[in-house]
């Protein structure tokens, strides 16, 4: 037990954004690293020319925004156990009441969620804008979500509902040309002997085991199922692994990395563990200030304040927090990864929809603001550091400033303002030089009166916001 007790979260920088949700105990950070700087098995990009890797990403730097779904076992439970509502994270439920394995597993027996519909949440997912999808295929329950012939603990062997999400969403991704990835938990598995547990470790003998021969009889074999099963699909267009711990050494990493390897294309995140830094960044609950500038970054958020589903949490974030952050994160050239926890019958909660959809609706008219974007020429628009107050570790606390942010296209800057400024709006210099000033919103590309010196740019707006969200004012060159 004490091994694993001391079990800690290590990440690379991505973790440092998991100050908002996580508790301290899980937020150290102590990756184990090859020691000689080498791995055991190079990443294929890493053997690829910069063109290669940059054909390789362009998908997913495009895309800009994502839909996360954490959907498993702990739907059924929706945060309570035996009668009891149970605080942190839906999707932690196991863990946080210490639920004995058997017991835990007994929940299949039960989940049957029969409303599943593959073809609408896909169709939600694409009225919603995002160009792509990361689904929970096991999460730290040990659960898998698909068909899995290394472990029967898995929805088509061990519920009623007997059929595979996974491939059913794989082929309705396809048909509406949609990117789709899984989320495994390689790391922590509460109801696989030798699986990790943070946040205390394990808490029931039939956890106990080698972490080495979790990973080969269950963690590498699923994979190896994930990355095969769903070719026909072009599935999975990237995996995202979760909280890795030191017992992910750089030699059981890179058995892992000899099977990615086997999928050029296939895109992973930085959190393997083992000293692997991956393709993407990935900040949670969080937008870093200046972005990850020269890499490529993903904050992936909830939207309300678990992952996966819990009745009792409403705290939903508005329509223009969520689509605020989506602007903010792509002007500092990152992408948004945005969460829905559906329930054990299979739906999507309707205000998770009701607010994707009206991000979709804003990206119908905006997104070219949005999609295939860089980060904006500016950087003062974004915030600044408190002169005066501090955090925890005594650094300058981060200040946003929420009144308009920058994205920018060859020939073209976008501008997404706020805060409405009334008719005259003034931007800081910009070494291109502006040749017209249009609304996005305005089909008919009407031309807005400018003028441009090396104190900056000022634009003569319409009275009124063409969107009480956001409005786009693209500045062309
Ligand atoms: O522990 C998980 C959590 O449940 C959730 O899956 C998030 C999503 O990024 N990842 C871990 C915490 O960092």
């Amino acid at each position: 037990m004490d091994r694993i007790d001391r079990r800690e979260f290590c990440l690379g920088l991505g973790a440092l954004s998991t100050v908002l949700i996580l508790p301290p105990h899980m937020q150290v950070q102590a990756a184990a690293t090859p020691e000689n700087g080498q791995y055991p098995v190079e990443p294929v990009k890493d053997t690829m020319t910069q063109a290669q890797r940059d054909a390789r990403m362009a998908w997913w730097n495009q895309a800009r925004f994502g839909m996360f779904i954490h959907w498993g076992l702990y739907a059924q439970a929706a945060g309570y156990w035996n009668g009891k509502p149970v605080p942190f994270l839906g999707e932690w439920i196991m863990n946080t009441a210490k639920i004995p394995v058997a017991d835990y597993q007994k929940l299949a027996a039960t989940f049957d969620p029969t409303k599943f519909n593959a073809d609408a949440w896909v169709s939600m997912a694409k009225a919603s804008g995002v160009k792509y999808m990361v689904i929970t295929s096991k999460h730290h329950d040990g659960f898998a979500m698909f068909k899995s012939d290394a472990n029967k603990f898995n929805i088509v062997d061990a519920t009623p509902f007997k059929r595979d999400p996974l491939k059913e969403l794989a082929i309705a991704c396809h048909k509406q040309g949609i990117k789709f990835g899984f989320y495994y938990s390689q790391d922590q598995d509460w109801t696989a002997p030798g699986g990790a547990a943070m946040r205390g470790g394990h808490w029931d003998k039939a956890q106990d085991g080698s972490f080495a021969e979790y990973l080969h009889a269950k963690a590498i074999p699923q994979l190896k199922e994930l990355l095969a099963n769903y070719q026909s699909e072009d599935a999975p267009a990237e995996i995202w692994f979760d909280t890795p711990t030191p017992d992910m050494t750089p030699e059981l990493a890179s058995e892992i990395v000899t099977l990615l390897n086997q999928h050029p294309n296939l895109l992973w995140n930085n959190r393997l563990g083992g000293g692997y830094s991956g393709d993407f960044e990935t900040p949670e609950q969080h937008i870093p200030p200046q972005g990850f500038p020269g890499k490529a970054w993903e904050t992936c958020m909830t939207i309300n304040d678990t992952w996966g589903f819990k009745k009792d949490d409403t705290n939903f974030k508005s329509t223009e927090t969520l689509l605020w952050n989506l602007i903010d994160i792509a002007s500092k050239g990152g992408n948004y990864l945005l969460n829905v926890g559906p329930d054990a019958t299979g739906v999507i909660p309707q205000p998770e929809q009701d607010r994707m959809l009206e991000i979709g609706k804003w990206l119908k008219v905006n997104g070219e603001a949005i999609y295939d974007t860089q980060a904006g020429p500016f950087s003062q628009e974004h915030g600044v550091y408190s002169p005066t107050e501090k955090d925890k570790k005594g650094n300058p606390i981060w200040v946003p400033v929420w009144d308009w942010r920058a994205t920018a296209k060859p020939g073209r800057v976008f501008i997404s303002i706020l805060q409405w400024p009334g008719t005259k709006c003034t931007l800081p210099p910009m070494d291109a030089r502006v040749t017209k000033a249009t609304m996005l919103a305005d089909r008919k590309h009407r031309a807005l009166k400018f003028s441009q010196n090396e104190k900056g740019i000022t634009i003569t707006l319409p009275e009124t916001a063409p969107d009480p969200i956001a409005s786009v004012l693209v500045l062309h060159s």
